[in-house]
């Protein structure tokens, strides 16, 4: 059988560990190829005090016409970290040439975290981001995303488990057949992973919180479930494996004192992955 193929709309960022710097290295430990399409360089994620970023935008679509000037095809299309709302319609003209039956597309909405937008991140390109979510099969908010999404207002981040079926069934009603809600803070100890798959009973991984929230968690749990569900795994086993695997680097990262925006040492574990092949 044919090595499956990744899509990867998102930045490349030197430092910090995120997006295609992560998602690359961990589909492929999944025997996934990993093919990058990028949205900005940055040296390093926006987390940091200073960056440099490029973005890419307007190189974007002679890149992807080479593609499809190839014949490329892909088994799945992920989208993360966009720069600009103009993109957003480049990642749309995209799914809708390359994403044929059983290509499996999954939307990160990166947008920003505890309540509060990403500096690049403008009013228009929310409204463009609803647009994007359209396109999903699988999507991937954190809370503060997930309230943008609906217009929902974050408060002070307490939901109940009501709320959290009734806002995903309306975000579902949209396009996505799945849905998982990450990172939602429950109590001082443990995070709550909400997981929504249409016509079934909602579940919930609760992990254990390790230290403060690090950048880049949300890239390694999405790129561990695009390449679970790819290898033939359930939507539920695919969340489970991922928030395990993010809370055995998280915990790593608190024992050695790595800082919190240096993202997670994936690295150490990759080996874990690799069982989980086919
Ligand atoms: O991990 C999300 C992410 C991806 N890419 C860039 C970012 C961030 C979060 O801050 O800045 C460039």
């Amino acid at each position: 059988m044919e090595q499956k193929k990744i899509a990867m709309i998102n930045d490349i960022s030197g430092f910090g560990r995120c997006s295609i710097a992560v998602m690359g290295p961990i589909v492929s430990a999944m025997k996934i190829q990993a093919v990058a399409v990028p949205t900005a360089i940055l040296s390093a994620h926006t987390q940091f005090p200073e960056y440099y970023l490029d973005d890419y935008t307007q190189h974007m679509p002679a890149y992807i016409q080479s593609y499809k000037d190839m014949g490329l095809t892909f088994d799945a299309i992920t989208t993360g970290f966009l720069g600009s709302a103009k993109q957003v319609d480049i990642v749309i003209d995209f799914i809708r040439h390359f994403k044929k039956e059983h290509v499996l597309t999954l939307v990160d909405p990166v947008m920003g975290d505890y309540g509060k937008l990403y500096r690049t991140y403008t009013p228009q390109m929310c409204e463009k981001m609803k647009e994007l979510v359209q396109y999903a099969d699988i999507l991937t908010p954190n809370l503060t995303e997930l309230c943008t999404l609906l217009d929902v207002d974050y408060g002070e981040g307490r939901f109940s488990t009501e709320e959290l079926e009734s806002m995903c069934k309306q975000l579902a009603g949209k396009g996505p057949e799945h849905i998982v809600v990450t990172g939602i803070p429950f109590n001082n100890k443990q995070i709550m992973n909400y997981i929504y798959s249409k016509n079934e009973e909602a579940r919930i991984v609760m992990v254990d919180r390790i230290g403060g929230d690090r950048s880049g968690t949300g890239d390694v749990i999405s790129s561990v479930i695009a390449g679970m569900v790819l290898n033939g795994h359930g939507f539920y086993d695919s969340v489970k494996k991922a928030c395990d695997f993010a809370s055995k680097c998280i915990a790593y990262c608190e024992a050695q004192k790595v800082p919190n925006h240096w993202g997670l040492c994936f690295e150490m574990y990759l080996r874990d992955l690799m069982e989980e092949t086919l």
